[in-house]
């Protein structure tokens, strides 16, 4: 009787291996299915956000949940609820405002799924509810346009400031960092400030507001974002005035309609304030869906600043 012992062992191991293997293999690829609750489209710094965590996704094969938050904290909440629900591997914020964020992320903490916090950051009593934070710097963003002020102002000057959405932490640290930017200079001033939302029409209508109250009363224009300066030169222009010559201008972000106004001398100064999350919070988001931590939990993007001495060269090899 020939003995088939080796061939049948052999199937019996192969069917066994697929059986263990298969829910393995499948779970290596199955997608990443990740919820991202966006600010919403304030801004073109917002636009080449939200393109940048779009495309990656894609490139990489993410199954991305985008809920566009539109603005409304209420709405960014519901969304990560219904992202829980979803039960996706891991949740993205790029919170509105600092707080309101407590429940939620309790509920998400209890569903075991990890949150990246990106862009602006959070204020939570415990700082576990959210695995790492990935964003800007905006205080330093805030100090270096005060820098460069003081530096091309001889320390003298009255400031119109454009502030951000209110309760932001974008807007809360350019504003208090700026301030204190400017605090060793006395003939420096802050003589009116208020919020122009990041957005460019909002941004128009406030600087309108101001050179009724103020007139020519005033000697430089400070804007937390590129949208806000580029609706007060609208603004500027129809009263009869040149920005960046008649009026400084100094802003924030770079995207490129503020580099391209920096090179046609419309705004002094622009920091940069880099969009382009998409690489890094996907690399983290793998991390922690394998259950690894992101280390360190804090980390922040490099922004450099354009004005007259490098925005025609920078240009053309800008990202955004
Ligand atoms: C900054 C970001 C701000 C930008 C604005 O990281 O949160 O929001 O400066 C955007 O242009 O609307």
């Amino acid at each position: 009787m020939k003995i088939y012992a080796p061939r049948m062992f052999l199937r019996t191991c192969l069917a066994l291996s697929a059986l263990i293997l298969a829910p393995l293999a499948s779970a290596a690829t199955k997608p990443l299915k990740i919820g991202f609750a966006q600010t919403g489209a304030e801004s073109a710094w917002r636009t080449a956000n939200t393109e940048s965590m779009k495309s990656e996704a894609a490139k990489r094969g993410i199954d991305l949940k985008f809920a566009d938050g539109q603005g409304k904290p209420e709405n960014q909440i519901r969304a990560v609820r219904s992202f829980v629900a979803q039960g996706v591997d891991v949740i993205i914020i790029a919170p509105i405002e600092t707080t309101g964020w407590e429940p939620v992320l309790r509920e998400a903490k209890a569903a075991k799924i990890p949150v990246i916090v990106m862009d602006r950051s959070i204020d939570v009593s415990d700082e576990s509810l959210y695995a790492c934070f990935i964003g800007s710097d905006f205080a330093e963003e805030g100090r270096m346009a005060a820098d460069w002020l003081a530096k091309h102002t001889n320390g003298k000057g009255r400031i119109l400031e454009l502030q951000g959405t209110t309760g932001s932490s974008a807007a809360g640290e350019r504003k208090r960092a700026f301030a204190e930017g400017i605090a060793k200079y006395p003939d420096l001033k802050v003589i009116d400030s208020q919020s122009g939302n990041f957005g460019r029409e909002l941004g128009k209508q406030v600087m309108e507001a101001f050179l009724k109250k103020h007139g020519r009363n005033f000697d430089i224009v400070y804007a937390h974002n590129d949208d806000m300066a580029l609706g007060a030169i609208q603004a500027i222009e129809a009263a009869g005035l040149k920005p960046g010559k008649d009026v400084m201008i100094v802003s924030i972000d770079a995207v490129r309609e503020g580099v391209e106004a920096v090179v046609a001398g419309k705004i002094n100064c622009t920091v940069e304030c880099n969009p382009l999350f998409g690489p890094k919070a996907y690399d983290a988001a793998a991390k922690l869906a394998a259950g690894q931590p992101v280390l360190p939990r804090k980390q922040f993007n490099k922004d450099e600043l354009f004005d007259a001495t490098n925005a025609a060269a920078a240009l053309p090899i800008r990202k955004y």
